[in-house]
This record gives C-alpha cells, structure tokens and sequence, in this order.
C-alpha cells in the first residue's frame, strides 16, 4: 500500500474549560482507528536539536505537544509538509512509511506520542535512502 502525507491529519480533541482550567480527552475507537499500546515522551530537547529521521514500516502514531512547541516536517517520498504542534487540543496523526523530523523545540516542550505498537526497531527504517528505496 503507497501511504502518502494526506493521510496525515491533525485531529482536534474535545476540550472542556471552565474556571478550574482545561482538559483535553484522548478517546479511542470513537477518534481514532488504531489500539494504543504505548506512550512516550520527549522533554529537555537542547536548543537547536532535532530528532526523528526515520519512518516506521507499520506503525501508526499520534504526536502531541503538551507543553511549549516544536515543527515536524512529514515527508513521503514525494510531497513534504512542516506542522508546528503546540497545544495539547490538537494531534497530528501519522502513518506508516512517512519520514518524520521533530525540530525547533522551545526549551519547555514535552512531546507525548500514542503508537498503535510496543517499540520494536526492527519497524524503524533510519537511513533516508533505505526509505526512498523502499517506497520506490
Ligand atoms: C518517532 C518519533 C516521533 C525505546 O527503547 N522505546 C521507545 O518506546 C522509544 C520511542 C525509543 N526507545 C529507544 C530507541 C533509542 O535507543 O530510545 C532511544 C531514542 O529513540 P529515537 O532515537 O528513535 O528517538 P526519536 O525522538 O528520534 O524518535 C521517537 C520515536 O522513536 C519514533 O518512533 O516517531 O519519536
């Protein structure tokens, strides 16, 4: 299956505010089609580092910003696009076989991400031309 970054949507959560502050809810099933079955979260990226330069074989992630910003720039082998994340009432939804890379962190950002699959490195492709020959 070609996955391109139109499939690639951010997906606004409920928010309910009132005078106590704000929650944001995350349900599965209803909003989104995949089991999550881990979180992790990136913190104290130092200035001027990226991460990601990778694409994932089969697994499907929402990325988050809890706190502060960062930019990540999806590209599929053909068309690329840039997205800054930095609320958690919104969450970019990324397929498999899309390269990901996570920059411009402010100094306080947190990024939680939700993946449809325990770590396995053995999903990850690293190096760009393994992925660019693989879509091809
Ligand atoms: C992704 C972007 C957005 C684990 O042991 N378990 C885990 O669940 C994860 C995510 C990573 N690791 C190990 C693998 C590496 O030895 O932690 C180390 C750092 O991981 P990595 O260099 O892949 O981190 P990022 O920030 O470049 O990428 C991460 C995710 O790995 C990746 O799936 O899409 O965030």
């Amino acid at each position: 299956m070609k996955y391109s970054i139109e499939q690639c949507n951010l997906i606004n959560v409920p928010e309910i505010s009132d005078k106590r502050g704000s929650l944001v809810y995350y349900e599965f099933e209803k909003e989104f089609n995949f089991p999550i079955l881990r979180n992790y979260i990136i913190y104290d990226v130092p200035s001027g580092h990226s991460r990601g330069h990778h694409a994932h074989k089969k697994l499907e992630q929402l990325i988050v910003c809890l706190y502060g910003s960062f930019d990540i720039e999806i590209f599929d082998g053909t068309d690329s696009r840039e997205i800054t994340l930095n609320t958690p009432k919104t969450a970019l939804y990324v397929c498999p076989m899309i390269w990901r890379v996570m920059k411009n962190f402010s100094k306080d950002a947190v990024c939680s991400v939700l993946a449809s699959q325990k770590f396995d490195e053995n999903d990850y492709i690293r190096n760009k031309e393994d992925f660019l020959r693989t879509i091809s």
